[in-house]
């Protein structure tokens, strides 16, 4: 299995509720590392910008101004296979159908206010980490 890496955003929800560190265990836990991570209030073009594939959607709006709301924390997740493995640990987008036990399931009120992004493929990976991070700023754990 290849080692992968992934963008994580824990969301202003998250943030707000005080749940970084629970949610970074999740993380650890799963045997994935954090590589890179800073804090960071996103204003509406930084947001719009990383969502641009939903501009058409009806809750592009409220999507924008909910990321908005509050600082966030931004990381760089790696491991075997991380990039589903995040997946998997964050659950369902909408917290009601997400599995015992995730991420979501546990620390997410809404479909809308749902805790947590992941990368949901390597080329989104890619893109992603390169929105948030230069290359100085992930950092190599393998020693
Ligand atoms: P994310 O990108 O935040 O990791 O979430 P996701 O892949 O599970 O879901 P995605 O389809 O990419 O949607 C991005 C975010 O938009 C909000 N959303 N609202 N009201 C709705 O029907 C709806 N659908 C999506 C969610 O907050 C979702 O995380
Ligand atoms: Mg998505």
């Amino acid at each position: 299995m290849a080692i992968e890496r992934t963008l994580s955003i824990i969301k202003p929800d998250a943030v707000g509720g005080n749940h970084i560190g629970a949610i970074y265990s999740r993380f650890e836990e799963a045997g994935l590392k954090i590589v890179g991570a800073k804090m960071l209030h996103l204003d509406d073009e930084k947001a719009g910008g990383f969502y641009a594939e939903h501009k058409e959607r009806p809750f592009y709006n409220d999507l924008v101004s909910f990321m908005t709301s509050g600082p966030v924390v931004v990381s760089v997740l790696e491991g075997e296979n991380a990039i589903a493995k995040h997946r998997e640990i964050m659950g369902a987008t909408n917290p009601a159908e997400a599995a015992e036990g995730t991420i979501r399931k546990d620390f997410a009120s809404s479909i809308d206010e749902n805790a947590v992004h992941g990368s949901d493929s390597a080329e989104s990976a890619k893109r992603e980490i390169a929105y948030f991070f230069s290359d100085n700023e992930v950092l190599d754990r393998t020693r």
